[in-house]
């Protein structure tokens, strides 16, 4: 039976590719409704080969949706779920607004599918960087027992929106013809840079990206005290996030028996082949289902240690893949 699903937030780089997956992976659409700023009213996007006409998302038009998929800031989101709950449907908030909400299940459906058997109204995707994380961190929790967690990310421009992936291109078209960048959406130009810092600084020295990471790991994989140390680097790169892991485990790890348990976890392909030069990167799982880990590998510095690599598409499975497995998830 097909559904009524809303998205708010349908012109920007999330909802873009939320309408692609819909329509590629065959979601039972039985109405789709594109919600944006008044500014976007006028302007026509297009679904299954129909054009549909965005309208100002305003709470009349969440009136009969089954799911209302939101992505269009925190602000909104915090503006916007409770009349779209009033209203009847479920709402996917892929914002930071709910995730650390015990009322509402904070998601990755390969990791922790139960969570959803206890919604009341409200799922929230989380961050893309603890996502992506996660699909490698998770099947060596399952195996091993995660005790802590050291990581640098290498996050993608497409993570700072629609205006993000215009800044790199524009960063890198300035390069080319000798002018100097001109950022607005980064705090420094990103073109041929590495800017270590994403979201806001904390009193703590950490930046808002980097707790999410923390705290959001640990609602995900039910482990409330997991100690978690990150630090967050936006790269130039269009839209896959790579992250380096230093995990410790519980019980005594093994190489092998790691990779054989990444190989065999949902969402999540091992590439591991130094000799022969494979390990994921971002430009191989960009517009891809699946996250990759590579480089697993003894870490020499922790007890039971594992060093890896995981890389997965920002604006899928850290965003808009994993808002439509959630709402699949709960049409099954
Ligand atoms: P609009 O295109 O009308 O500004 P991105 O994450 O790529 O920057 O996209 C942000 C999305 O959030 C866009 O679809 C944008 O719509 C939408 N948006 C921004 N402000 C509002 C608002 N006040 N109400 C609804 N949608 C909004
Ligand atoms: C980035 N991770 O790459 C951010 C974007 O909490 O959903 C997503 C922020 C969030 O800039």
């Amino acid at each position: 039976e097909g559904k009524r699903i809303g998205i708010v937030g349908a012109t920007g780089a999330v909802g873009r590719e939320l309408m692609e997956l819909l329509e590629a992976r065959d979601f039972p659409v039985a109405e789709l409704r594109l919600l944006a700023s008044a500014r976007s009213v006028g302007k026509e996007l297009t679904f299954r080969g129909e054009s549909i006409a965005i309208k100002e998302a305003r709470p009349e038009e969440f009136a009969g949706l089954d799911y209302l998929f939101l992505s269009a800031g925190g602000d909104r989101s915090l503006a916007m779920a409770p009349a779209a709950v009033e209203a009847g449907a479920v709402v996917i908030d892929n914002s930071s607004a709910f995730r650390m909400d015990d009322e509402v299940p904070l998601v990755v459906p390969e990791v922790n599918p139960e969570a959803l058997l206890n919604h009341k109204g409200i799922i929230a995707n989380p961050n893309c960087s603890t996502a992506i994380t996660l699909m490698g961190v998770a099947p060596l929790h399952q195996r091993f027992g995660l005790k802590r967690m050291i990581c640098s990310t290498y996050q993608a421009v497409s993570g700072a929106g629609a205006t993000g992936i215009t800044e790199l291109e524009d960063g890198v078209r300035a390069w080319s013809e000798g002018k100097d960048a001109n950022p607005s959406t980064f705090p420094h130009p990103i073109a041929f840079n590495l800017i270590p810092h994403v979201d806001k600084f904390l009193e703590s020295g950490y930046t808002k990206e980097e707790v999410k990471m923390r705290n959001e790991s640990r609602k995900i994989l039910s482990l409330p005290s997991l100690p978690v140390s990150c630090t967050c680097v936006r790269v130039p790169v269009f839209r896959a996030h790579a992250i380096s892991i230093f995990a410790e485990f519980e019980k005594p790890v093994d190489v092998a028996e790691a990779r054989a348990a990444v190989a065999a976890f949902d969402g999540a392909e091992l590439v591991d082949d130094p000799t022969n030069l494979e390990y994921p990167m971002p430009l191989g799982y960009s517009s891809k289902v699946a996250c990759g880990v590579g480089r697993i590998r003894r870490d020499e510095a922790l007890e039971n240690g594992l060093a890896f690599w995981v890389v997965g598409d920002q604006l899928w499975k850290g965003a808009a893949l994993n808002a439509l497995q959630i709402a699949e998830h709960l049409v099954r």
